[in-house]
């Protein structure tokens, strides 16, 4: 990795302030978990927040998103200046505005729009215009702003603070790529990162230099255009390379496709690892992190069931999902959308669930997964009182109390699991002749076999089991 962000093993983490734009429309709540959901991710990527600023605004600034008094009281903590400056050309729009074209370019400005249209804040802020730098120990390396930042205000806000700025799809895209393992993962993540990094190449001349990565500055314009044309070439090579692992993987899918399939979907940090290694008993990374998992894992539910019943785990949501991410892992999701059962995982500990579960539905939406069988888990009751979850009862329809520490609990899940797909099974008498009796075999593979008798001719089972599977066995040894 050649990004100057930190590794999480590091004992002096780098400092990290968390900067978060208000804007109308957005309550209070929200804004708070959405700021303390980036300080998790600025966590993860190893780093330490020390404060975080919040500023109220209509809309964001065009130039530094925040408004100058913002930006100064923020250069408090870099040392930077604190003023946004361009050498750029100033042109005249129709209206008589004065814009750079590359403010135009990203559509920030309306006409007539005022730069500093702050509400109450605005007055607040004057007052740290005077307020000198902290002392260089207090200060921090990084600024991560939980708004989305244009490549222009990258830029801005990188010369006017003099140190690291990221905006939130950054820090999701660093976290993805370090956390990808698998060949398949690697190859999205990069093809996401780089699809990134491109624009703001261009107008920060942040690129892939030794020591350099998001926010490095100083390639020359030359460098600009070659570096461009090898992320495309890159780009390219890397598609190629997905499209052959798909193609690897469409096969292996496809000798599973007789088999039952449940997804574990959700945000990160839902459990579904946790519930993937419950009722696996394998051992997928569990972590207190975020975007823990980066592939699709299948296995067989445990104890086993006839027929089998597949488990996979999947890549967590988050709110803002980056569209590349999104796309990028539709193939690792594909897995979760040939699932015939979908599980909605939540951290019904975490009061921000409903909104994390429409989330999740809302990008599965976009993929294209809408089933018609889910189920909704409600995890982590064991963090919860009676009281809520009795208020939780009346909320949802049917939820599933879950709790993946607690083993009767899982247990349940794995009965109901069962049930939903015996729901679809019919329970018939099949008589196998002992001239036959690799039927037998078969039929204790693939069926339920509830009982079985024999006499002087053969053996008669009562099984549940699915149409088709009957059809096929019967077809397959003859059998009446
Ligand atoms: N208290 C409690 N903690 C849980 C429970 N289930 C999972 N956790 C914890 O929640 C954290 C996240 O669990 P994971 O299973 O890794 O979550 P995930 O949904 O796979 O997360 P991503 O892979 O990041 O999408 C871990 O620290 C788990 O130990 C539960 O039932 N109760
Ligand atoms: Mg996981």
């Amino acid at each position: 990795m050649t990004s100057k962000t930190p590794d999480i093993a590091d004992k002096n983490l780098p400092r990290a302030l968390l900067v978060s734009l208000q804007l109308p429309g957005v309550s209070d709540r929200e804004h708070a978990a959405s700021l303390a959901e980036l300080g998790r991710l600025v966590h993860t990527l190893g780093m330490e927040v020390v404060e975080s600023i919040s500023q109220k605004r209509a809309s964001p600034a065009a130039g530094s998103v925040v408004g100058d008094g913002k930006l100064k009281e923020i250069a408090r903590w870099t040392g930077g200046t604190g003023i946004v400056t361009s050498n750029k050309p100033v042109v005249r729009t129709k209206a008589g505005v004065h814009k750079h074209p590359e403010d135009e370019e990203d559509g920030d400005l309306e006409d007539g729009d005022d730069l500093d249209q702050d509400f109450a804040d605005d007055a607040q802020e004057k007052k740290h215009d005077s307020l000198a730098p902290l002392p260089e120990a207090e200060r921090v390396q990084f600024v991560v702003f939980d708004n989305e930042l244009t490549p222009t205000q990258l830029r801005n806000l990188g010369a006017a603070l003099g140190v690291d700025v990221l905006d939130r799809t950054g820090v999701i895209v660093e976290i993805f790529y370090r956390h990808a393992k698998t060949p398949a993962a690697r190859a999205q993540v990069e093809i996401a990162r780089l699809t990134y990094l491109a624009p703001r190449i261009r107008v920060t001349g942040a690129g892939e230099r030794q020591g350099g990565g998001i926010g490095a500055k100083g390639v020359g314009e030359t460098a600009h255009e070659l570096e461009s044309r090898r992320i495309r070439d890159k780009i390219a090579a890397l598609r190629r390379e997905i499209e052959a692992i798909n193609k690897d993987q469409a096969l292996r899918r496809a000798r599973r496709s007789e088999h039952l399939k449940v997804a574990l979907v959700g945000y990160t940090n839902a459990g579904k690892s946790s519930l993937m290694r419950a009722l696996t008993k394998s051992e997928v990374l569990v972590a207190d992190r975020l975007f823990a998992t980066l592939d699709t894992t299948v296995r067989i539910m445990h104890p086993e069931t006839k027929p089998r019943i597949l488990i996979s785990d999947t890549v967590g949501f988050i709110k803002k999902l980056p569209h590349d991410l999104v796309a990028s892992f539709r193939s690792t999701l594909d897995e979760a959308l040939d699932a015939s059962l979908l599980m909605f995982i939540v951290d019904a500990s975490d009061p921000a669930f409903r909104s994390q579960l429409e989330t999740t539905k809302k990008v599965l939406g976009e993929i294209g997964a809408n089933h018609a069988d889910t189920l909704l888990v409600l995890n982590k009751v064991d963090m919860l009182s009676e009281i809520e979850i009795a208020a939780l009862k009346r909320e949802f329809k049917d939820p599933v109390f879950l709790s993946t520490k607690d083993k009767e609990s899982v247990a349940a899940l794995h009965l109901l699991i069962q049930s939903h797909f015996e729901h679809n099974m019919i329970q018939v008498e099949i008589f196998v002749p002992y001239a036959k009796s690799a039927a037998t075999a078969e039929i204790h593979a693939t069926m339920r076999v509830l009982c079985e008798e024999h006499d002087d001719e053969g053996t008669r089972l009562t099984v549940k089991c699915f149409e088709p599977d009957l059809d096929r066995i019967k077809k397959q040894f003859k059998l009446d």
